[in-house]
Order: structure tokens, then sequence, then C-alpha cells
């Protein structure tokens, strides 16, 4: 076991370390036979539930334990959620993502008001995917019934470091939920962030985490800090571009099916990295002015972007 473990970490670094073009030219190979190339993926994120989370993520600006600005908001009326989903396909989405600040799901009215919201959504003809924090097979199963498509749960960084960024919850619950999601039968997003000072090291022990789920992921969400004040990790230092860009390629070669989506942070990117990071094997972005909590580039300037570099938005 222990072998097999040492073989992975060390392919993964080979992939990671060899010479940027080689490296490029590799994932661009991979990315062309399962994707089309020109074409990215337009998703809208949607915070159903914002702050007060009892769990002490490091990063985040809606934990109890971080003193940030946020106004805490309660679980969204169904129609709100649905005119906001109606609105990203509209500009061209074709997933909607909602996110509750959760520790867990817990059965009961909300929870209920979330299984319509996902029901509502899928009849738009959109993909829907959610993350609510942990939850029970029963839990995930009567999601998989309401129609959706994926379920976000982050393994976030190496589980090594994970207790550096996180104490309230173990790697081995996050691998749990995602077991439990997988079992449903719903796609499994999962991914994670740079920039909390990490290692490289750390970062190549995440996607050897990633390769050893079975069925691998459909989505891999790479996060860049998106560093807000008052949480431990407010003056972190911006990721290395070069560093994201392997990243990306690397992933997109572990996983050439897989939609690898260039998540939080690209407000804090140029154009040419997103460009680069796009030939790397990233087709897939979140569009809106804000994430969940923080800012995102305007949709007018991801469009002019695609534009300018010869791509679209893929077609539903
Ligand atoms: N509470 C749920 C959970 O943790 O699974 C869902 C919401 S949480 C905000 C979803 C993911 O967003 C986290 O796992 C993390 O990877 C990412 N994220 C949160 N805050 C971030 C930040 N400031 N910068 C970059 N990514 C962030
Ligand atoms: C993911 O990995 N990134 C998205 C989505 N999954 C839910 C969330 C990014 C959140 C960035 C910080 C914020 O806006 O609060
Ligand atoms: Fe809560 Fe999710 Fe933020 Fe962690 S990342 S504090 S679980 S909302």
């Amino acid at each position: 076991m222990a072998k097999t473990l040492t073989r992975t970490i060390e392919r993964i670094a080979q992939i990671y370390h060899q010479p940027l073009p080689d490296l490029l030219f590799e994932a661009q190979r991979v990315h062309r036979e399962h994707h089309d190339p020109h074409a990215v993926q337009l998703c809208t994120l949607c915070s159903i539930k914002t702050g007060a989370c009892p769990e002490d993520c490091a990063y985040c600006s809606q934990s109890v334990h971080n003193p940030t600005d946020l106004t805490p908001r309660p679980l969204m009326d169904l129609e709100q959620v649905v005119a906001q989903a109606r609105a990203a396909k509209a500009s061209g989405a074709t997933r909607f993502c909602m996110g509750a600040a959760w520790r867990e799901v817990k059965d009961g009215p909300q929870f209920e008001r979330v299984l319509d919201m996902v029901r509502q959504v899928a009849a738009l003809d959109m993909e829907v995917c959610c993350t609510l924090g942990m939850l029970s097979l029963e839990q995930a199963q009567r999601l998989k019934q309401a129609g959706l498509t994926a379920y976000n749960h982050n393994l976030d960084t190496s589980p090594d470091y994970y207790g550096k960024i996180i104490t309230t919850r173990t790697y081995q619950d996050r691998l749990e939920t995602i077991r439990v999601v997988s079992e449903a039968g719903i796609s499994v997003c999962c991914g994670g962030i740079l920039g909390m000072g990490e290692s490289v090291q750390d970062r190549l022990e995440l996607l050897e985490a990633l390769s050893g789920l079975d069925p691998a992921p459909e989505s891999i969400p790479i996060n860049c800090l998106v560093p807000v004040a008052g949480t431990p990790l407010q003056d972190a230092p911006p990721v290395e571009p070069i560093e994201l860009v392997r990243m990306v390629a690397t992933t997109r070669i572990l996983f050439p099916r897989a939609m690898v989506r260039l998540s939080a942070g690209r407000l804090q990117m140029r154009d040419e990295l997103q460009a680069l990071c796009f030939m790397a094997g990233a087709n897939s972005i979140f569009t809106g002015p804000i994430l969940l909590t923080t800012p995102n580039p305007d949709s007018s300037e991801d469009n002019r972007l695609l534009q300018r570099l010869g791509m679209q938005p893929q077609a539903r």
C-alpha cells in the first residue's frame, strides 16, 4: 500500500516539475482529447445561507471564529434563489451552485426548502450543484432525487496541512461525506485552495488525495485564496502565477475527463494568467460580480476576455 502511494506522489511530482513547455504540451494534448479546447463552462454561485458558520476554516469570511465584516443572512427564500438562477441562465451560465454556511445539513424545514430550490433550478434545465457541509446518505439520496447534479465538498489541501487550516472537522470527515455523495449517485465536485501558506508538496499531496477518490471527481475547483480581513490568512501573499499554471496543468493530466474550474481569486489574476490557465486545461469559471461573499470579475469583462482569446462559453 505504502509503495503504491509513493509511486503516485512521485508520478505527480514528475508531471508537475517537468519543464513548463513540456507540461503545457502534455496538458493540451490530454485536454484536446477529451474537451472542446475553445469552450469554457460558466457557473454561477449563490450564497443561499451566509455566515455564522460554526466551523473554523482559517480562510473563510463566514466562520464565527473569524471577526470579519460579513453580515450573516438566514436561508434565502425559494423564489429569490430561483430568480437568481434564471438571471444566471440568461447571462450564459449552465451550472448554478448554491452554498450554505453550515457545518452539516439538518433535516427539517430548511433542508426541505433547499430540496425545493434544487427541484426548481433543475427544472430550468441547468446543472445544479450544492455545497452544504457534511451530510448523511439519506440526505444525499434525497438531494439526488430532487435533481441535484453535483455536490461540492473540497479537501482544500494536503492531509498534513489540513490541521493548520481547520480544526473543527477532520480530513476523514470530508472523505466520508464525499463517499456518501458518490454512493447516492451524485457527481463529486472536489478541489482545493492555493495560497494558504502550504508548500508545493502539500499541493501535490492534495492531488494525490484526489487521485485516491473512487470514482474520481468529475469537477475540480482550483481556488486561489481570496484574503479576507479578519481571517488568520488575511495577509497571506498571492500565489505565484507559474505555480498556479503548473497546478492546473497537472490536474488536467491526472484527471483527463474532469471539469477543471478556475475558481476563487480571478479578480487578482491578469488576463495573461487566465489565458495560460485555459491553455493548461482549465475549462470553467465562476461568473457574476460576487462568488459567495467576495468580489469576482464582471461578466462583461469575462466575455470580452473569452472573445479576445477566440474562446466561447460552453453551450448547453
Ligand atoms: N460550508 C461548506 C463547506 O465548507 O463545504 C460550503 C461553502 S465553502 C465557502 C466552499 C469552498 O469555498 C471551501 O471549501 C473553500 O475551498 C472555498 N473558499 C472559501 N473561502 C475562500 C477564500 N477566501 N478564498 C478561496 N476559496 C475559498
Ligand atoms: C469552490 O471550490 N469555490 C467556490 C465554490 N467551490 C463553492 C466558492 C469560492 C468562495 C470564495 C470565497 C467567498 O466568496 O466567500
Ligand atoms: Fe463554514 Fe464552509 Fe466557510 Fe468552513 S468554508 S467556515 S465550513 S462556510
